[in-house]
């Protein structure tokens, strides 16, 4: 078994769910009587839902009660689950399938480490959920990223050093979170948005075997 580990972000790395939560949470703007723009969604991406309805009301400039935000947080919640529960294996970022298939030969632990409720769900619908070693998501955790809680749990979950983890993640926040862990952050998207990463790369796709490889030595 190998001394070092992986944790992965889900949404954005694993599997494109931010096209479904823009979907419901566009639809939630609309209906309140303001536009929501795929730009605007970036701010949306590894914040919890809780905090995202918070930036979506101030983007529009709109006040609710509690009860009002608890009502609307299910419905944009179960707008996104009927959304996700079209998903299948299809939807798995490219190099993701590879990239498990080589850590599960070396015996390369790997947990999920996720804002996201719904992750297990998500999983299960990717023919995944037995693959990881570990998983903590949104209803395992107290605070979320930039706080490292989430890939805490989880290195503790794998019974590993946070300085042996690798952490992969599309978020600013998250990126956050795996350096404030003391962990290796490898980020995926803009390195102009995911800055302070030690790993900067363009897409999963660039998740070869020969990084993994160099990662994990
Ligand atoms: P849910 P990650 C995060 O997942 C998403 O990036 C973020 O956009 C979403 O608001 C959050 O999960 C909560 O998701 O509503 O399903 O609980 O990127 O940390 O895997
Ligand atoms: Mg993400």
């Amino acid at each position: 078994m190998s001394k070092k580990a992986i944790i992965f972000d889900l949404d954005g790395v694993i599997v494109d769910t931010a096209k479904y939560h823009f979907l419901a949470w566009k639809e939630l703007a609309e209906s309140l009587g303001f536009d929501f723009t795929e730009e605007q969604n970036e701010l949306l991406k590894g914040v919890s839902r809780v905090r995202s309805l918070e930036i979506l009301l101030d983007i529009g400039n709109v006040e609710l009660s509690q009860a009002e935000k608890n009502k609307y947080l299910n419905e944009k919640n179960e707008q996104y689950l009927s959304y996700i529960a079209e998903m299948d294996t299809r939807e798995i970022l490219p190099g993701i399938p590879e990239l498990l298939a080589f850590l599960k030969a070396e015996r390369i632990p790997f947990a999920l480490g996720s804002a996201s409720k719904n992750a297990r769900l998500i999983l299960e619908n990717l023919k995944l959920l037995e693959d990881f070693n570990a998983i903590v998501d949104g209803n395992d955790v107290s605070t979320a990223k930039p706080d490292p809680e989430v890939f805490l749990i989880a290195a503790e979950k794998l019974g590993k050093n946070p300085e042996d983890c690798i952490v992969i993640e599309d978020a600013f926040a998250g990126v956050q979170a795996a350096n404030s862990a003391g962990m290796t952050s490898v980020a995926i998207g803009d390195p102009e948005v995911l800055i302070g990463a030690d790993f900067n790369l363009k897409s999963t796709k660039e998740l070869t075997i020969d990084l993994a490889r160099q990662l994990i030595k």
